[in-house]
């Protein structure tokens, strides 16, 4: 179960962040909507919002989740592959310093995205993709060992971070996309297997008792709603333009013993 999430607000050079994506400028007005709709979905999901203000100096600091990993025993301050991106990780020290006694950190030469952490009860995925090197991975596995967490390492090329093709919904299943689809480190889980024109899909967030997936993929949500999942549609065009997906949006933060269990015969809830 989560009890919070900390959001950061939209600022007016988002135009300016880093994309791959060939869908033209971000409108802010639109985004700074869309981005309402978000948090107002993870409130409707009982968490508390904490919104951090807009930070204009970093165009991608919206996309908050890239900057830390959240856990109910640790936390720890990614350092952002992108160097533009590092500065961002400051202020959320800040507030994340109220929430844990002590914060971890990935200090360099590893580099590691929020976003390449796969979080499935008291195991971790950790890609290793652009964004997140070996280095960076091998400390934030080291740290999350020290707490007494399971790491796994999965190489992804075809995604800029491993949560762009793989999210967890709990009751060990997975909805997963591309080359994540077969490997094999995703082996015991029960996957909804994303087609090629819906991967933007792959990156949807379970909050509670709802799940959040980006409005337009028709195919993926029917496949998650025929689980049996109450879903929250999310208009999400304008953070697509500069390759943010639903997860990035926040760091979501678990209540006190509300973690997820996995077990040897798969994760259970
Ligand atoms: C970036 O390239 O860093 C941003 N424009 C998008 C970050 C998206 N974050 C995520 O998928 N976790």
């Amino acid at each position: 179960m989560f009890a919070e999430a900390i959001v950061r607000g939209v600022p007016e050079t988002l135009h300016s962040g880093i994309t791959s994506a060939d869908l033209g400028r971000p409108d802010h007005t639109k985004a700074v909507a869309q981005h309402l709709r978000y948090t107002q979905a993870l409130e409707k999901c009982g968490l508390e919002v904490t919104a951090l203000d807009a930070a204009e100096k970093y165009p991608d600091s919206v996309f908050i989740e890239d900057t830390a990993v959240v856990t109910a025993r640790c936390g720890i301050l990614a350092r952002p592959g992108a160097e533009s991106r590092r500065g961002e990780v400051r202020g959320v020290e800040e507030e994340l310093s109220r929430r844990y006694e002590t914060l971890e950190r990935i200090i360099d030469p590893g580099t590691l995205d929020g976003g390449d952490v796969l979080q499935v009860g008291d195991h971790f995925y950790i890609g290793l993709t652009s964004r997140t090197n070996l280095e960076g991975a091998r400390q934030l596995a080291e740290i999350l060992q020290g707490y007494g967490y399971g790491v796994s390492l999965v190489e992804s090329r075809e995604y800029l971070h491993l949560k762009s093709g793989v999210s967890y919904l709990g009751d060990n299943v997975l909805v997963v996309a591309g080359e994540l689809a077969t490997n094999g480190e995703f082996g015991v889980f029960d996957k909804i297997v994303v087609g090629p024109h819906e991967e933007y899909c792959a990156n949807c967030i379970r909050v509670n008792d709802h799940v959040l997936v980006p409005a337009g993929f028709e195919k993926t949500r029917e496949q998650i709603a025929a689980r049996g999942y109450e879903l929250i549609e999310l208009e999400m065009s304008e953070f697509r333009k500069v390759d943010g997906g639903l997860s990035c949006l926040s760091l979501r933060l678990p209540g006190r013993g509300g973690d997820l269990r996995r077990t040897s015969a798969g994760v259970e809830r």
